[in-house]
């Protein structure tokens, strides 16, 4: 039987849900620049860092920007989100999340946070959530975001495991895709995903037990 040694979390839609903040902020910033921005657009931000996330709006309504005003507006979606943020307390934790935490971690198996978000760590810290793992590697630390493998490679290397005995838990496509590219089982979090290798419809299906029997 196959021992699971790490688990690699993803922090926006899987431990909370700074998803919706990231989308009220980008939302914010595209009706600013006189650009249509909804849900279904929304989709394909999330995972993705901030700088390719603003060309990805850019281009979607037609426009370009020197690199000045890339930084800017950038930095003013950031200015929208940090406000967003500042409330965030552990009532924020997705349901079930802190109970799964809680079990992989006194079950020994190694955790990390991989996260695409330069504010995962004061987000992290606002939840309560950082004695529940080894190693957090956000945007900070890498060069090429998801679906790039690099994140995950990089907590599971901090972790000293293997990537063939890493779980990386995701909610979106992007991340999937890192997931598998770095040689990991995926746990994909919502039902539209696609090539994870166990998918559960919400955090609340999320436990340990399911999930060995699966890795196994
Ligand atoms: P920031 P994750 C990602 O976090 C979000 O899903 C994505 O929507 C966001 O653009 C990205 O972080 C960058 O965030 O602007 O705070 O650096 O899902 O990888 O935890
Ligand atoms: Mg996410």
């Amino acid at each position: 039987m196959n021992e699971i040694k790490g688990v690699l979390f993803d922090l926006d839609g899987v431990i909370t849900d700074t998803a919706e903040y990231h989308y009220e902020a980008w939302k914010k910033l595209a009706e600013e620049l006189d650009i249509p921005f909804d849900r279904e657009f929304n989709e394909k931000l999330k995972g993705v860092g901030r700088m390719e996330s603003l060309n990805l709006i850019l281009e979607h309504g037609g426009k370009e920007l020197s690199e000045t005003d890339k930084e800017y507006y950038a930095s003013k979606k950031n200015d929208h989100y940090k406000t967003m943020i500042s409330d965030i307390t552990p009532n924020d934790l997705l349901p079930g999340i802190l109970e799964f935490m809680e079990e992989v971690k006194s079950s020994g198996i190694k955790t990390a946070l991989a996260s695409s978000s330069k504010n995962a760590q004061p987000v992290i810290e606002r939840l309560g959530i950082t004695h529940l793992l080894d190693e957090v590697v956000d945007a900070s630390k890498i060069e090429r975001g998801k679906p790039n493998p690099e994140i995950f490679l990089k907590a599971a290397e901090q972790l000293r495991q293997p990537a063939s005995g890493c779980v990386g838990v995701e909610d979106a496509q992007a991340g999937v895709e890192a997931i598998k590219s770095a040689g990991m089982f995926a746990l994909g979090v919502g039902e539209s995903l696609k090539k994870a290798d166990w998918i559960v419809r919400d955090t609340t299906e999320l436990n340990l037990e399911d999930l060995r029997q699966r890795f196994a």
